[in-house]
Formats: structure tokens, sequence, C-alpha cells
């Protein structure tokens, strides 16, 4: 079975966590095993789980409306480059997984048209916080998930818009005293200017956010701290992008060992 075939059968069956490691883990046993009934097609299990990635990110930045630089085959080939234990694979493999992604978009188990984005990049971290309103200091309470280097929060944890989206580019987490609430924390740009964000309005339009700072209230220091934490580093770095980079490297580089 070609693998771009086998990933989509594999993505189809359930849902995938939303944990780094708990899908690294998934996605070693899909490599293996595809390696196992399709012998001589990879030159070892990592050089498979590195393509694998590579087809679903593909995926994203071929579908996504939100990735405005669309790769084309040739820099999908060049972005493959000695993934095969040093060497390169065959590009008349790469091209087909290429046309079938740009042909088909990944489906996966109750998604609604949607693509894989938003479930394979799930939550580093959801939980209720309190967060102060913009220009009217009101506190709410509103559920949090943060993904994919964004912070979302909606009102119920089963509402399927948030009401509010923070893309955590270029701003900065602090802890804070407020006079009111305890353990807090807040979002702020480096210069103190409007954090670019969106919120939906009672009438469903999107508009702008207006905060200088987002200003959360967690129940517990724990709690607070482990908020810290995760934003911190979703800001300062891509975990899927670290656990790829390991295994290109070990895919590259066994050859030589
Ligand atoms: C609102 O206060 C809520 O706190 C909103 O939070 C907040 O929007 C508003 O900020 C603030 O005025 P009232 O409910 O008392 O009117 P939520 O959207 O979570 O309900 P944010 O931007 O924080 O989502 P401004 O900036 O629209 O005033």
């Amino acid at each position: 079975m070609i693998l771009v075939q086998a990933l989509r059968q594999f993505l189809w069956s359930f849902r995938l966590p939303g944990e780094a490691q708990k899908i690294d883990r998934m996605m070693e046993c899909f490599a293996k095993r595809y390696c196992e009934t399709n012998p001589g097609v990879f030159e070892s299990t990592d050089t498979c789980y590195v393509l694998s990635f590579a087809i679903i990110m593909l995926n994203t930045s071929l579908h996504n409306p939100n990735v405005k630089d669309k790769p084309t085959l040739e820099r999908f080939i060049h972005m493959n480059r000695g993934i095969n234990e040093g060497g390169d694979l065959p590009e008349e493999l790469l091209k087909s997984l290429y046309e079938s992604i740009k042909n088909e978009p990944f489906k996966i188990p109750e998604d609604d048209g949607n693509d894989l984005t938003h479930t394979f990049f799930n939550p580093d971290k959801e939980g209720w916080l309190m967060k102060q309103g913009g220009r009217y200091k009101t506190w709410k309470r509103r559920w949090f998930i943060l993904t994919d280097n964004c912070l979302y929060y909606f009102e119920f944890t089963t509402d399927r818009e948030p009401k509010g989206i923070i893309p955590l580019e270029n701003l900065q987490v602090q802890e804070v005293e407020d006079n009111k609430k305890a353990q807090c924390f807040e979002l702020v740009t480096t210069n103190k200017s409007v954090i670019k964000a969106a919120k939906t309005h009672g009438d469903g339009r999107v508009v702008e956010g207006r905060h200088t700072s987002y200003r959360m209230s967690a129940t517990t220091d724990e709690e607070k701290k482990e908020w810290i934490h995760a934003l911190q580093a979703s800001i300062s770095r891509d975990p899927f992008y670290e656990m790829l980079e390991a295994r290109k490297k070990k895919a590259s580089h066994k050859a030589e060992t």
C-alpha cells in the first residue's frame, strides 16, 4: 500500500491524542508496522516516520487557508532530501505522495470538513481560568485551550466556536499582582501596545480585541505556574518541530554511524 493511503486509513481509524509525545509513539508504531508489511520501501522505520510527518504537514500547508505560502512539489522534494539513511527517496514516490495530498486532503473521524490541523495540533494545555475584559474590566470565567501557538477561550467547554483567539507570537507572559484576584498572570507585548487578537461579538461578528494585556487568574498557585510554563513553552518553541528534527537527524545520519 502506498504510504499516503496507509496514513489515510490510520488517521481515519481513531482520533489522535493531543500530546506530542503520545503522537510520537503512535506514529512510531505506524511506521514500524508499515515497514513490516511493506518491506524494501524505506531503509529504516525512522525514514517512514519522518516522511509520514512530512505528509501530514504538507496536508496542512496545502489545505489550511491560513497558510498562505503553499509548498510546491519541488519544495516538498527538497524538504525530504537525505531522509533515507542519508540518501534521497525516489522522486517518483514523493511526487505521487504530493499529488495524492494535493488532490484529496486527509479526512478524520467526526470531521466536519475541517482539515487536520486543529485536531492534530491539539491542546498543549486546557482548563478554566478567569479572564479580565479589555475596555471594561469585568472578570469572566472562560475555558482556555492552548494549542499550536495560539490561546483560545470559550464560554463553555462544548462550544465549537471560540469567543476569542489570541495568537501568541510576539507576546510574553508574566506573573502579576492584582488587588482583586489571586494567582494572576498576563500576556503583554514587549512595547505594551494593543495585542493582535480576534473575538466574536454577541451577534456573531468577528472583531479585533482591545487588550493591551490579557490578565488571567488561576485557582491555585500550581495551576498558575503550569499555565505560565505552558504559555512560555508555546511562545518559544514548537514541540512538534523539535520532535521531528530529532527524528530527521536520526534518519539522515544512521548510514554514517
Ligand atoms: C466584557 O465585559 C467581557 O469581559 C468580555 O469578555 C470582554 O471581551 C470585553 O472587553 C468586556 O467589555 P462585559 O461582559 O461586562 O460587557 P468575553 O468576550 O470573554 O465575554 P474580550 O475581548 O476579553 O473577549 P472589551 O475590550 O470588548 O470591552
